[in-house]
């Protein structure tokens, strides 16, 4: 830090506006970088995995992440970056990914990290909301045994992006790939343009954007959530060193995606900042075989270990062989993230990777939050299957009943808020404050609502139960469902439809469309095909839906609403107790429903 802040904090839940540590001057890169290489500058920062087994990891130390962070922040400077501007990163989970997140906030820039499974479409909603001026990308990306274009993908989204002037292209799969003169330039040759290996870190105010973050919600369009420096770096700090309990000479092993929070805070600042080792893989869990995470654990002798309850569902029903030849003896504390994690699926992670000796850490949090909100602590706080348990010291979590007035005592359930602020509570929602106001501080007054509903169990802890709104959380992905309405309704066959989430073994939640055709005549399978085809093509892969039915309405009330609760009971399979159907315009409809679900 280059300045001690003046306050601490200042708030209101009203506009909202939250400031912390202000008058602070800082610049992250610095806490997570130039701090270790003056006292640990051989220790590994990042171990690197590769999607192909046959492939050497790579080994990286704060002293060589510090390098190579500089050149590339010289790469960015050379092209033009500055402080505020906004750089789109949209990458495979290669180191320079890594780099590249770093690199912005060297020099100030702000990150808009999109996941590189996102659709062309996607790229240019998020690309034109917040006017980026780069793009920094790979040719293409290895994802199992398949090679995906990612160059591609941004060509196409660029022909709808005039603000974007620069794009920087790392060389991943040695793909054939079409460059722009004048625009498009090989990372690796601008690199070795480079002479000057420093490059000094921009003081930043406490409450400059670090980055911005889209994520889904109950309407079409996603809203970018918006970080700032101080904040964030202090709360992501203090978490990952109380709820991983990360030693000085463990490995760390988060496998989400940058593209989402859970990879910003936890693959990269987290670890980062507190000088730990963090191992960063390429590729899927499944790739060669199923048996893939637990060799990697082994392998590089893995002390925590940070996923996703869709991956521990899917690993489960491959079957306990796959796990039998690796011996996981270096794991101490095991970790979950992203949805509710069955009993079941708690209970084989429990026995089967924590060997029933490491806690589990179910913690719950948000983009909107930016780091671990809820979490037993390890070895301090009680361990229940399916409860993420006790709030970080310093939260303020409260249940609300349907009114607004806080549930007092235990055992009680309601909709989870957060009463007091803490220091990385998200600030804006880029372009558009008065959205952040409506989404997340005006359904209760002076609460901060979350959109989750939870339980306090019989001893305090908690529970989330899930969503409340019409976001539907597929293998840890929000999606609205308002934004696949919108994409598949982008099908030549379809004139309406309705989206809802339903119960699904292994994603945690499926997506089922209920849809109206324009020509019913057409064969059936073609038409899904098409829907889900449309899908993908305008949101991402992840927006397929899993069930179509075709139907010849929606049961809607007289005003024209949707109602979500009855199609959310037929896609759920159990129709015994639809509620009150008495406003409907046209009952019928639903006995059709029910008749034709899939
Ligand atoms: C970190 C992340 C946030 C939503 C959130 C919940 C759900 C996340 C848990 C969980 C039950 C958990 N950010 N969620 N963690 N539900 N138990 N431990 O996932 O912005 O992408 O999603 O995810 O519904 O509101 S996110």
């Amino acid at each position: 830090m280059a300045k001690k802040w003046d306050k601490v904090l200042s708030w209101n839940f009203t506009e909202p506006n939250v400031k912390w540590f202000e008058g602070a001057k800082l610049n992250i890169t610095e806490n997570c970088l130039d701090r270790h290489v003056e006292t640990q500058p051989d220790k590994i920062a990042i171990i690197w995995e590769s999607n192909d087994v046959n492939v050497a990891s790579e080994h990286i130390t704060y002293k060589q992440l510090h390098e190579r962070v500089c050149i590339m922040a010289n790469v960015l400077k050379k092209h033009g970056a500055k402080k505020g501007d906004r750089i789109c990163i949209y990458m495979p989970m290669i180191p320079q990914l890594t780099i590249a997140v770093l690199a912005c906030a060297r020099i100030g820039a702000i990150h808009s990290v999109v996941f590189a499974g996102f659709s062309a479409n996607s790229l240019v909603d998020r690309i034109t909301d917040a006017t980026c001026n780069i793009v920094i990308t790979s040719d293409g990306i290895n994802r199992g045994g398949k090679q995906i274009p990612a160059k591609k993908v941004v060509d196409e989204a660029l022909q709808n992006c005039p603000s974007v002037t620069k794009v920087l292209v790392a060389n991943c799969c040695n793909l054939e790939t079409q460059m722009t003169a004048g625009r498009d330039y090989w990372l690796h040759d601008e690199i070795a343009s480079i002479t000057d290996v420093n490059c000094p870190a921009e003081m930043m105010d406490a409450e400059d954007m670090l980055f911005i973050l889209y994520t889904s919600g109950s309407t079409g369009k996603p809203k970018g959530v918006v970080h700032t420096c101080a904040g964030y770096m202090v709360y992501v700090a203090y978490t990952f060193a109380n709820v991983f309990k990360c030693g000085n000479s463990d490995v760390f092993w988060c496998t989400a995606d940058i593209g989402w929070v859970t990879g910003h805070s936890y693959i990269v600042y987290g670890p980062l900042l507190q000088g730990a080792t963090t191992l960063m893989f390429e590729g899927v869990p499944t790739h060669p075989d199923a048996g893939r995470f637990w060799a990697v654990i082994d392998k590089h002798k893995v002390n925590q270990f940070y996923t996703a309850p869709t991956a521990i569902r899917s690993l489960m029903a491959f079957g306990d062989e796959w796990i039998k030849p690796y011996n996981l003896s270096s794991l101490k504390v095991i970790g979950s993230v992203g949805e509710p994690i069955n009993e079941e699926a708690w209970n084989w992670y429990h026995k089967n990777i924590g060997k029933e000796k490491c806690p589990i850490v179910d913690t719950w949090w948000q983009t909107e939050t930016g780091g671990i909100m809820i979490t037993s602590l390890p070895g301090i706080h009680p361990q229940r299957a399916a409860h993420a348990g006790f709030p970080i010291p310093g939260i303020q979590p409260v249940l609300l009943d349907g009114a607004g007035q806080e549930l007092q005592g235990n055992d009680v359930e309601g909709y989870l808020c957060v009463k007091f602020p803490w220091p990385s509570i998200l600030r804006t929602t880029y372009g558009d404050h008065e959205r952040c106001r409506q989404t997340y501080f005006s359904n209760y007054k002076d609460y901060y609502f979350t959109g989750d509903g939870a339980r306090r169990d019989e001893h305090g802890l908690y529970r989330i139960i899930g969503r409340v709104d019409d976001v539907i959380n597929v293998s840890g992905h929000r999606i609205g469902t308002a934004e696949v309405e919108n994409a598949i309704n982008e099908s030549e066959y379809v004139i309406e439809s309705a989206v809802v989430g339903y119960p699904h073994d292994i994603k945690g939640q499926g997506i089922y469309a209920f849809v109206i055709c324009k020509n019913i005549d057409s064969n059936h399978d073609h038409i899904r095909t098409d829907v889900q085809e449309t899908a993908s093509r305008i949101i991402g892969k992840l927006a397929r839906p899993d069930k179509i039915q075709i139907v010849s309405g929606l049961p809607k009330t007289r005003s024209g609403k949707i109602m979500r609760r009855i199609l959310r009971k037929v896609a759920e399979g159990d129709t015994t107790n639809l509620g009150d159907t008495t406003t409907l315009l046209d009952p019928s409809v639903v006995e059709e429903i029910i008749k034709g679900a899939v």
